[in-house]
């Protein structure tokens, strides 16, 4: 077992973690001897595993030092989801078991947090244990929530109903099928209001169901109302895409290729072949019939993280836009989807994000102030057809941020095969390679 000096604040937190005598509480098993490190991580996701990685990288830390909390048994590369409901990969390959992708080095503790006790350093797992800490990082991400709306669950578990969603490993897998078996009548597409993962990636599978009806000879973009099949965008948000530069292209996209955009449409419910939308003044609601059905569930940061003193009115851990620093416990930071940085939750933020946070975080345990400032950079590969990506690169604004724009002329809001082949097989390979290993920071490349 491996032993180091309590630094002052992991000796202060362990003063607040003393074992409960089990004869108090015959009935209760004993609370467990309290475990401190110097870091803790909440969440071994993108973010989770990329900073815990880059801090060890840093020398500056010995085994166990370092401890990740996740309470799931496999890590997932939700970018690939949008193509599993393409019909080019599947959920099965694009996972990982989660203990693979951890360094034997971190300690890892593989259940849930159940509660935060900022004032004393140290949280709580679902087991009852507490875990003492000098900093903590907290990046368990978005909680996806299918019974958000009324009557989804339902639509999605039933095999023989023509609703699917990219947004779970449950229900990403018939997503295609689906497609496959439409042959006529009205398809739907939803986006809800308020936060979401990847805000591309639910115009992103329209685009591709919209060419394999194309190819199949079920839609022509050109004399859409002749064609058997019609297509509707409903979204929450009044325009196709946050950034304007994007938002033109995609907006001229919809209109050439025959696409119905409702704007400001909100799916609350489904009912058999009903899809019903709430509208923003929040009177009146809209019914749609569909014939086939792709839905986006609202999200949002985990109870144990909205319930918490971390959390901001919007629920996300409260850091600073720049520093990646919580507004008030200067030990806690955040980073990927829970946190509250106002830019698109995106695998490709994170990239940009973990070297800010551990800089920053390092800077800190040597007595020094963070000297290192996050600028939103986020990016959205979205697919528009088969074989062609739209590569969004964007930061706080929003306003562009494009790695490959005025290289040899290059305008990303042109979609390009290149880009198709970086998100397909390029994206995926980095990842896992090098992204959760602490060694890859998106446009800025390999780190050492
Ligand atoms: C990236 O690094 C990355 O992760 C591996 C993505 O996939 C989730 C991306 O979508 C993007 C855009 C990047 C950024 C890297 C480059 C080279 C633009």
């Amino acid at each position: 077992m491996f032993h180091r000096p309590l630094t002052s604040a992991a000796r202060a937190a362990s003063r607040n973690l003393r074992v409960v005598p089990a004869r108090t509480f015959a009935t209760e098993a004993p609370v467990s001897a309290a475990r401190n490190h110097k870091v803790v991580v909440v969440g071994g996701g993108s973010a989770g595993l990329s900073i815990s990685h880059q801090l060890l990288h840093s020398g500056k830390f010995n085994a166990e030092d370092i401890a990740i909390i996740d309470p799931a048994e496999w890590h997932h590369y939700q970018p690939g989801w949008t193509l599993v409901g393409g019909g080019l990969k599947t959920t099965q390959e694009l996972r990982r078991p989660m203990k693979s992708l951890i360094d034997p080095k971190l300690k890892f503790y593989n259940d849930g947090v159940a509660t935060f006790a900022p004032e004393n350093n140290f949280v709580t797992l679902a087991n009852g244990d507490k875990i003492g800490y000098d900093q903590l990082i907290v990046a368990p991400g978005l909680t996806v929530s299918p019974s958000s709306v009324k009557g989804l669950p339902e639509a999605l578990a039933n095999p023989d109903a023509p609703v699917s969603s990219i947004y779970t490993y449950d229900t990403a897998s018939k997503v295609f099928p689906n497609i496959k078996k439409f042959e006529k009548g009205t398809a739907i597409f939803t986006q809800p209001a308020g936060v979401i993962k990847c805000a591309g990636a639910p115009q992103k599978i329209m685009w591709l169901a919209l060419d394999h009806w194309k190819r199949a000879g079920l839609y022509d973009p050109s004399n859409p109302s002749s064609s058997p099949i019609n297509i509707n965008f409903a979204t929450g948000l009044p325009v196709m895409f946050g950034v304007p530069k994007y938002n033109a292209a995609l907006t001229q996209m919809q209109k050439e290729r025959g696409v119905n955009a409702l704007f400001q449409h909100d799916l609350v419910e489904v009912q058999g072949n009903n899809a019903i939308f709430a509208r923003p003044d929040g009177t009146e609601t809209v019914t749609k019939r569909f014939d086939f059905l792709h839905a986006v569930p609202k999200m949002g940061s985990p109870a144990f993280v909205k319930n918490s003193p971390l959390a901001n009115a919007g629920g996300f851990v409260d850091v600073d836009d720049a520093t990646t620093r919580h507004k008030k416990f200067g030990n806690i930071w955040s980073a990927g989807d829970a946190s509250s940085l106002p830019t698109s939750k995106t695998a490709a933020a994170v990239t940009s994000q973990a070297p800010i946070l551990v800089r920053n975080l390092l800077q800190v345990l040597e007595g020094k102030q963070p000297d290192a400032a996050y600028d939103g950079y986020t990016s959205c590969p979205l697919t528009t057809e088969y074989g062609k990506v739209l590569l969004a690169e964007f930061k706080y604004g929003p306003e562009p941020k494009e790695t490959f724009g005025g290289l040899f002329g290059i305008n990303q809001a042109v979609p390009r095969r290149s880009f198709y082949h970086l998100k397909k097989d390029f994206f995926p390979w980095v990842y896992y390679t090098h992204m959760v290993k602490g060694n890859w920071a998106g446009p800025k490349g390999w780190i050492n």
